[in-house]
């Protein structure tokens, strides 16, 4: 009779299984003491880190505070750390916030990086004006070496990763029109018009000379238009010395991905290598979107074969980036939020994009992508 009673339970969970796409895993909590740790799990790849807010690191006993500590060694700001936010006015920096956050991470042995010097978004008007009219290239170019210089000397030895200049090149793989680049425009008359970001990579250089400096842009892995044009002006920018060290693709994608397309793409920013031996590629803000883009917002449904092409896209991506590790070209991943319900891609609709869920549970995916480390 017990055999019976067990086989009908048995029978009943392998039919939940297949209803809800659940395997039978017992899922943990990301911040569990027996949980498995990501970083942990990935540390003779790469570093594994996340996006954060202050709010996440304030309590040390909080669930997200213990998940940050466990799950991560590597981190950056969101938000806070964004121009309009250290540097709100031409006289006032605010460095409370950033400072709390780094200090956090060199305690807890976390590589603070730093997003972002420069960037067409977030960013103060006050930049690009003198008065009532624009600034002259002079003026903004010494703007920019000014707050390079004195955000990453306060952190010298203490961030050591900057994301110097943010999504540079715009949809269309030209060099994106923005303030920055309209008005310092070809100032040194060599052809180019990356002397705003060549002025920012060589003031962060001087402030730091050992902190890694890197180009960050998204789609790189999905266009080779966007990817190739990067290369081209990374390889023209080497050539005159700019000191960049490595290029950051953000990575934010959708469920299902072009795998060899991908794999093309960074192949195109590897070739870098040619030219700096020693050049990087880090994932810097990797999420993926379970909305396509421009698709009309349904509330998603978590059937069995989403999720599993939702694990499926993650296990490539990290099938993909250890292939890179072991090149030595990628030695940082780093997911664009800390939980599905905190990540940016909530616009009202409810995303699921991490490995970790609202409630701080890992995913399935998450332990599959565990499993590719033998
Ligand atoms: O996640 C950030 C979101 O909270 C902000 O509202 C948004 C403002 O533009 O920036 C988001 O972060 C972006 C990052 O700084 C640069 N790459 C794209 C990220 C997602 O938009």
């Amino acid at each position: 009779m017990k055999k019976i009673y067990l086989r009908i339970i048995s029978a009943a969970l392998a039919a939940a299984v297949l209803l809800t796409g659940c395997s039978s895993r017992d899922l943990q909590y990301a911040y569990d003491d027996d949980a498995p740790s990501i970083a942990e799990t990935f540390k003779d790849y790469f570093r594994v880190g996340a996006a954060v807010n202050s709010w996440d690191i304030a309590d040390p006993n909080s669930n997200q505070c213990k998940t940050i500590l466990k799950q991560y060694n590597t981190l950056v700001m969101e938000n806070e750390s964004k121009p309009e936010n250290l540097h709100p006015e031409e006289d006032r920096y605010y460095f409370d916030t950033f400072d709390k956050f780094v200090d956090f991470c060199n305690e807890n042995d976390i590589v603070a990086r730093g997003h972002t010097l420069i960037w067409h978004s977030q960013v103060p008007g006050w930049f690009f004006k003198d008065g009532n009219e624009d600034a002259s290239a002079e003026l903004l170019l010494q703007r920019i070496r000014d707050h390079v210089t004195t955000i990453v000397s306060r952190y010298k030895g203490k961030v050591s990763t900057w994301d110097v200049v943010n999504e540079v090149i715009g949809d269309d793989s030209q060099l994106r029109f923005s303030d920055w680049s309209r008005i310092v425009g070809d100032y040194d008359g060599d052809g180019d018009k990356y002397d705003f970001i060549e002025e920012a990579f060589r003031a962060a250089h001087e402030a730091d000379p050992d902190a890694r400096l890197i180009i960050n842009d998204y789609s790189l892995e999905s266009s080779s238009s966007k990817a190739i044009r990067m290369y081209n002006a990374v390889k023209q920018m080497l050539s005159e010395g700019v000191p960049i060290d490595g290029v950051g693709f953000q990575m934010h994608i959708g469920n299902g991905i072009d795998y060899e397309a991908m794999k093309e793409n960074f192949k195109i920013i590897s070739r870098l290598r040619e030219i700096d031996p020693d050049f990087i590629i880090e994932v810097t803000e990797l999420d993926v979107n379970c909305y396509g883009w421009g698709e009309e917002k349904k509330d998603v449904e978590l059937t069995k074969d989403f999720l599993e092409q939702f694990s499926k896209t993650y296990t490539d991506v990290f099938k993909l980036m250890m292939e890179l590790s072991d090149e030595g070209i990628l030695d940082s991943v780093v997911m664009w939020g800390l939980h599905d319900g905190v990540s940016w891609l909530n616009d009202g609709h409810q995303n699921y994009p991490m490995l970790i869920d609202k409630d701080l549970k890992l995913k399935e995916a998450y332990y599959d992508v565990l499993e590719l480390v033998e």
